[in-house]
């Protein structure tokens, strides 16, 4: 029977980089494995990344699965088609009422789809802003999502435990059992393997799945998710120095960004970018207004030189664009040629959910 696996949790929580990781330790088990992304538009770092990972990656783009049900399912389904024996998924990082609007409607009308756990990541570096801790430049509705992210998990990770010290770990794990005593909670890390196996291994078998229907307040989701400006966009990109490095390239774009976010007083959902130029191909991303550019090589199979951006910045989508922009066009233009071959800018409009199911389905 087929496991459907859903990983949730707010904008850079880790999502992508644990359905790869996922994904590569099911196909050492000899299990055929397919990934679905999803996001409010098309052009997507995330689906690139994946691309050669398993049965592949399909795109669910122009809403999150809630409000796209079938177009959810139908991918699921497709994948099935095409053999994969296990599927996981990332809806966009910005959803919640996962459980009231694709755990609880496909245990109803897709029973033999075999459903884990809703899995919940979350950022250490968020945990504390979320439960009220300490003080945060992130929108009260937005903190609000990633709050109710966590209220309606039947698993609970912290992501990242390999940037966290042993009293950190103590002080998040003593903490998460504080405030949310009924749940399953720990730590991981998508990037090291930590935790990965024994989460994986438990969730095969558990079978408390959608166990928590919460109450959602749809005009602060709404608002909360409308605060930020999404962005993605194409560009073909030509190199004028045969000296160019893409590395140090993406690098210096993402920390010139992060410096314009900071001059207009923003905070950061997640801003992504994979360039590809003499041959090479690197993702860097982008996940705080302080914290680091994490910029890594990936494996290719294109020398198509090309850029992609994935900007979730909480400003106006037309500041946004303006800002994407003057930044492609700015310093960098003087090793590589850019040009913007689709760009969209966007709110993201209030969630009206295919299915809402108030109850827990057996
Ligand atoms: N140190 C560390 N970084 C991680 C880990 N998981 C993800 N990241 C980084 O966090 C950023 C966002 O990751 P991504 O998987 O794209 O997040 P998503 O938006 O939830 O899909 C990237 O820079 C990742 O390399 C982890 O376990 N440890
Ligand atoms: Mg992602």
């Amino acid at each position: 029977m087929i496991k459907l696996i859903l990983v949730g949790g707010f904008l850079g929580s880790g999502k992508t980089t644990l359905l790869a990781e996922a994904a590569q330790k099911l196909a050492t088990e000899n299990r055929s494995v397919g990934l679905i992304t999803n996001d409010q538009a098309p052009e997507l770092v995330d689906t690139r990344l994946l691309s050669h990972v398993g049965k592949g990656v399909l795109e669910v783009a122009g809403s999150c699965f809630c409000c796209n049900f079938d177009g959810f399912a139908n991918a699921v389904q497709s994948l099935i088609d095409q053999g994969a024996e296990t599927i996981i998924a990332e809806p966009v990082g910005s959803c919640t009422d996962l459980s009231a609007t694709i755990l609880n409607p496909v245990k109803k009308f897709h029973p033999d789809w075999n459903l884990a756990p809703l899995t919940v990541l979350v950022d250490p570096n968020r945990f504390f802003e979320i439960i009220g801790v300490t003080p945060s430049q992130v929108d009260p509705d937005a903190l609000y999502i990633m709050k109710l992210q966590m209220d309606e998990a039947d698993r609970i990770l912290i992501n990242k435990s390999d940037t966290l010290s042993v009293t950190e770990r103590t002080k998040i794990l003593d903490s998460l059992k504080k405030e949310f005593p009924d749940k399953s909670t720990g730590l991981i890390s998508a990037k090291t393997g930590e935790g990965l196996d024994a989460w994986l291994k438990e969730i095969q078998t558990a079978k408390d799945v959608g166990t928590k229907i919460v109450p959602v307040d749809y005009d602060r989701y709404a608002h909360g998710e409308a605060v930020l400006g999404w962005l993605n966009a194409t560009a073909s990109v030509h190199a004028k120095t045969s000296q160019i490095n893409g590395y140090t390239l993406l690098k210096t774009l993402l920390e010139y960004f992060q410096k314009e976010i900071q001059k207009s007083r923003s905070e950061v959902g997640h801003v992504k970018a994979i360039l590809n130029i003499g041959g090479k191909e690197n993702v860097a991303n982008l996940t705080s207004l302080h914290g680091k550019v994490d910029v890594r090589d990936v494996e290719t199979k294109s020398d198509k030189p090309v850029l992609i951006f994935n900007a979730r910045v909480q400003m106006p989508p037309e500041l946004l664009e303006k800002l994407v922009r003057n930044l492609l066009a700015g310093s960098i233009a003087q090793q590589l040629e850019v040009k913007i071959e689709t760009l969209r800018c966007l709110m993201p409009g209030r969630p009206n959910p295919t299915h809402r199911f108030d109850k827990i389905e057996n």
